[in-house]
């Protein structure tokens, strides 16, 4: 069956385009929104590891190795489309506004990282696995019947696609011909488990059949394709023809989370082979006249010193209260809260 799924790219591991056609189509604007946003979202993943290790930080969800995946789709967007992100996709919100200082909070449990900005159509991050794929296509549906051109986007792991929530939300979708788009983001893991052991079907892409949809599947390391092809997903949702199923076939460099080892269940030279998105994107700069040296060290500058502006804005918040934990549980408070809440303030003393 793959073979109807190849997997479709625009560069090679080289950075060299493996279609002319599109030398017209890449300007100037898009190799630098493409290379700004990946190298910035990278320093983000970077120092948020650092922290945690630091102590500085809770347990975090690195995307290294993602970059093209989540920036490539995330320009794609209009400001008023709907996004529903996992837990790993702070490379997609980050790109399509959400503060870092926010994402740093979220990260450490503060409630005030999770409150969406009002003018972003932002989902809170997913972390039961595949619930905000029925959602995407909810809201998808809300605004085909609101009549408006906006469209939704979920993102989700190879992982999601053995859960119930990922058949159900393509199914309502296809049946209702809804305009979102279902982005896989195939990293080769779901935690521990190979794509292999999780499922039979060659490819993810090639369950789009079932329901009817149009399924491709692209290299996910190459931001070219990540962005042409969503892009071409949006037009199609927007135009009124439906849902599409992309998956981008990508690979997680680092581990689960801070607080996996992926020592114990994959080799070190696993992936090895699987060349960096965005060295695959400095490469094709050098080739193609895009690529200023000091334009680059700027915006390694910029990128840097914003990253750590974020860190001293996230890190001066006053500290949590702890009545938090207990008051956004419910509307109104039931009586077994209410109970727990006593118990842990008087054992802090505070009642
Ligand atoms: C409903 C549900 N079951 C199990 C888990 C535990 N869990 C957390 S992450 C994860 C793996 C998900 O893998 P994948 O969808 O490939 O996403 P990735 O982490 O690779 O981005 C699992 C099983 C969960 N969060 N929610
Ligand atoms: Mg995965």
């Amino acid at each position: 069956m793959e073979h109807n799924y190849p997997i479709k790219r625009i560069i090679d591991d080289e950075g060299l385009l493996l279609d002319a056609s599109f030398e017209k189509q890449i300007d100037k604007r898009l190799v630098k929104d493409l290379y700004y946003h990946m190298l910035r979202v990278r320093a983000f993943d970077r120092k948020a590891i650092n922290l945690q290790r630091q102590g500085r930080l809770g347990t975090y969800a690195p995307f290294e190795g993602q970059e093209a995946a989540q920036v490539g789709s995330a320009l794609a967007l209009n400001a008023d489309d709907w996004v529903f992100p996992t837990y790993r996709d702070h490379g997609v919100t980050i790109t399509f506004g959400k503060s870092m200082v926010q994402t740093f909070l979220y990260w450490n449990g503060r409630v005030e990282g999770c409150v969406v900005p009002p003018d972003l159509n932002i989902f809170p991050p997913a972390v039961p696995i595949a619930t905000q794929i029925p959602h995407a296509a909810g809201a998808a549906w809300a605004e085909k019947r609101r009549g408006t051109k906006n469209a939704a986007i979920a993102y989700f792991g190879d992982g999601a696609t053995s859960e119930g929530d990922f058949h159900e939300g393509l199914n309502f979708a296809s049946v209702f011909k809804v305009p979102v788009v279902f982005f896989n983001q195939n990293n080769g893991y779901a935690i521990s488990v190979p794509t292999e052991k999780q499922m039979n079907s060659a490819t993810i892409a090639q369950k789009s059949v079932a329901y009817g949809l149009p399924g491709l599947r692209i290299d996910g390391n190459d931001c070219f394709v990540v962005y042409f092809e969503t892009k071409k997903a949006f037009d199609y949702a927007r135009a009124g023809n439906g849902p599409t199923l992309i998956e981008a076939v990508t690979w997680r460099k680092g581990a689960h989370t801070t607080a996996d080892d992926p020592s114990k269940y994959r080799s070190e030279k696993q992936g090895e082979d699987i060349a960096d998105p965005l060295a695959r994107l400095e490469l094709f700069m050098k080739n193609y006249g895009y690529w200023d040296d000091e334009w680059v060290q700027a915006t390694k500058e910029k990128t840097n010193s914003e990253v750590e502006a974020a860190v001293e804005e996230m890190e001066k918040f006053p500290p949590p209260n702890v009545e938090d934990v207990f008051n956004h549980v419910y509307a109104e408070m039931p009586a077994q809260i209410a109970e727990q809440k006593e118990a842990y303030l008087s054992h802090l003393g505070r009642q």
